[in-house]
């Protein structure tokens, strides 16, 4: 009994220890952002494709031309890159009115593909809109594109994306190339207040059939740019909760340091009692 005291506290802080060292794992983790390396699993060439040997037989003229066996080029994964941050913005009359820093990905989880699509921004071009209480950025590659429409809902005083689109055509497997498009309207995503700028390591918005956008070291802004350059950043959720459990771990292990070294002293007094009285 003299000992259970002691234990029990021993026992309490050997378990915060271990939850604090996998809270702080975590923690790693979320700060550090990892972004999965979507190593788009490339499987072998290997899906016998129809081969399309129509061979055109030449008309019967004197010239017997050789056969020409007309083949379509097959649709194959362009090689895997990785997630790379791109800069987009859209100007209207020297004026930026969105500024968007991010890496695209457009992940495709289903029962026939799993792969991401890496947006490459060297391979885009981008085109928008620029209005008072909505503007939209358009990024368009050679596989489809991504477009982002902002509100500025002066009723709440907030900015924040109200519809997200995408299309994407595109063979995760060569010679099985598929069209995905999909749209998420009605949404209040990244909410901040006007003229600051949003800023994430990584969101995920779901745009339905198993595609998901999986976007990564993001910070963008629209309406209310001073000198057309970022505004003061507002951090997303996700980012701030580090701080604040690496706080609340912090402070539940010291509680947790002092009873323990109190009961040790309580119990050492008891037992020096003990011995005393016999
Ligand atoms: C493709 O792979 C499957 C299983 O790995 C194998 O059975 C088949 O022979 C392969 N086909 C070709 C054309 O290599
Ligand atoms: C296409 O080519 C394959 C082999 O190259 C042959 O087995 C098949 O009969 C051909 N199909 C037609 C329609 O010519
Ligand atoms: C073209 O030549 C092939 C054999 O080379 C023959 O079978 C066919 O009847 C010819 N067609 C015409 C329109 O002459
Ligand atoms: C974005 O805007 C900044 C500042 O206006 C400009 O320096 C930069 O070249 C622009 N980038 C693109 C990709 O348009
Ligand atoms: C695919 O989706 C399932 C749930 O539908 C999930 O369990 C799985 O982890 C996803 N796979 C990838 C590669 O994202
Ligand atoms: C993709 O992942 C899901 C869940 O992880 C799995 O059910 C599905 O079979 C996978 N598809 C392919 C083509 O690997
Ligand atoms: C595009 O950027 C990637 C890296 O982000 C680079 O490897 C590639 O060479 C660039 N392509 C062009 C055409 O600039
Ligand atoms: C502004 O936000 C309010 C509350 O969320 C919403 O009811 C209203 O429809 C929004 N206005 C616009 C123009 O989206
Ligand atoms: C739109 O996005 C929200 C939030 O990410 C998600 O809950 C919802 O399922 C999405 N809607 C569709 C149609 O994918
Ligand atoms: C442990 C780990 O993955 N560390 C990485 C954290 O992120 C930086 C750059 O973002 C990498 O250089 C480290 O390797």
């Amino acid at each position: 009994m003299k000992y259970g005291l002691s234990l029990l506290a021993l026992c309490i802080a050997a378990t915060a220890l271990t939850s604090g060292e996998y809270s702080s794992a975590y923690m790693a983790v979320g700060l550090n952002t990892t972004t999965h390396n979507p190593k788009t699993t490339t499987h072998n060439p290997n899906t016998t494709t129809p081969s399309p040997n129509t061979t055109t037989h030449s008309p019967n003229t004197t010239t017997s031309r050789p056969k020409t066996t007309v083949t379509t080029p097959i649709p194959s994964p362009t090689p895997p890159t990785n997630m790379a941050v791109g800069r987009y913005n859209f100007s209207k009359d020297g004026k930026v009115c969105i500024m968007v820093e991010m890496a695209i990905g457009i992940r495709v989880n289903t029962s026939k593909v799993n792969g991401t699509f890496i947006v490459q921004q060297n391979k885009t071009t981008v085109s928008g809109e620029c209005g008072d209480k909505a503007s939209t950025i358009r990024i368009v590659f050679s596989e489809g594109q991504f477009t982002l429409k902002f509100r500025n809902n002066e009723t709440i005083k907030k900015v924040y994306v109200e519809y997200v689109d995408y299309d994407l055509t595109y063979a995760f497997k060569t010679g099985e190339s598929n069209d995905y498009s999909g749209k998420n309207d009605s949404l209040e995503l990244f909410s901040v207040e006007p003229g600051h700028s949003y800023s994430c390591q990584a969101e995920t918005v779901y745009m339905g059939d198993g595609v998901s956008l999986d976007l990564t070291h993001n910070k963008f802004q629209a309406f209310d740019f001073k000198n057309n350059e970022f505004g003061p950043p507002e951090v997303c959720k996700a980012d701030q909760h580090d701080y604040r459990v690496a706080i609340v771990v912090g402070i539940i292990l010291i509680i947790l340091i002092v009873i323990v070294v109190i009961a040790y002293l309580i119990s050492r007094k008891r037992r020096s009692d003990g011995y005393q009285s016999l």
